[in-house]
């Protein structure tokens, strides 16, 4: 991992100058460079999501945190929990523009979950000249048969959870962006993302191939990476309810899939992996910290991305 290579670097060079401990600290400059990329990175959250309920719960666990310690300029947005694409692009727009005249800096570097990667990239299309790259996080980039389902009128229990849900997390979060549970299901059904993917293409796959989609579109880089969670004895934490949840979700689909999204769905530009052995939620590194004990740490996996940007230049 790099702390590792890079504490590792820093210990080998001071042994091969004869240095002390305390010169190896003042070398190094004391900070961590690893994710130091040159554009902010701005997450965004999915369905449901929050940027942290009531200061208590952080949606993007433990990870922001671990980005700006190996020295990336991290900013957590949030848009409508329950709303269209369309919606929360707009919300989203607004909110790189602040970051923007904040930061000084010309681009970000958007990073979507779930229903924040359509966000993401509708916010990409919007302001092509101030965003350097998209990466999708068990991103929804095809239609979720999950909502099809509910649309279908096959899952109105957890359908009817939908709304109460998105304004339990508005108010908790004390977000007073507007809900529209419906708009958020037909944005994320297989008619509402067919049409959302012909009006903003960039990156995507079309829903039959499972392949990559473009690298790199009007001077922006595209991403992805999800797991996949139903292979047969797949519970990612024992106390973790929502692993539970997304093992019965995942019974609406008849292809590999990470209880909410299939991994062929997933997929936007560069593929770095969509198999990796984490859930839909395990991907933020929820609930707080629970993962498969034997899976790549989500954290990690943010960490090396920021690492890759940096590389890419972005
Ligand atoms: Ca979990």
């Amino acid at each position: 991992m790099k702390k590792m290579k890079t504490n590792t670097l820093l210990a080998t060079t001071a042994l091969t100058l004869g240095l002390g401990a305390s010169t190896v600290t003042l070398a190094g400059g004391g900070a961590k460079t690893y994710a130091e990329t040159e554009y902010p990175i701005v997450l965004v959250h999915g369905l449901l999501g929050f940027d942290s309920a009531a200061g208590i719960l952080d949606y993007w666990y433990r990870i922001p945190e671990a980005l700006e310690d190996e020295g990336a300029d991290v900013h957590v947005t949030s848009v409508s929990p329950a709303n269209s694409t369309e919606v929360r692009g707009e919300q989203l727009v607004a909110q790189i523009e602040d970051i923007l005249a904040q930061t000084g800096a010309d681009k970000v570097n958007l990073i979507g979950h779930s229903h924040g990667s359509p966000t993401a990239r509708y916010a990409a299309a919007v302001l092509p000249n101030k965003v350097a790259s998209v990466t999708s996080v068990s991103g929804v980039n095809n239609g979720v048969e999950f909502a099809d389902a509910v649309n279908a009128g096959d899952q109105d229990l957890l359908a009817g959870l939908v709304p109460l849900l998105a304004d339990l997390i508005s108010f908790v979060g004390g977000n007073s962006s507007a809900n529209d549970a419906a708009a958020a299901i037909s944005s994320l059904d297989t008619v509402g993302m067919n049409a959302f993917n012909a009006s903003y293409p960039a990156g995507t796959i079309s829903p039959d191939s499972c392949g990559e989609g473009a690298h790199r579109v009007n001077g922006i880089n595209y991403y992805s990476w999800s797991g996949r969670s139903d292979q047969l004895l797949h519970q990612t934490d024992i106390l973790d309810i929502s692993d539970l949840i997304l093992g019965y979700t995942g019974l609406e689909y008849h292809r590999p899939n990470d209880g909410l999204v299939a991994t062929c769905s997933s997929r936007l530009g560069k593929v770095i992996r969509d198999d990796y052995f984490l859930n839909h939620l395990d991907t933020v590194n929820q609930v707080l910290g629970m993962t498969n004990f034997f899976a790549t740490d989500p954290v990690e996996i943010f960490v090396d991305h920021a690492n890759r940007l940096k590389s890419a230049g972005l």
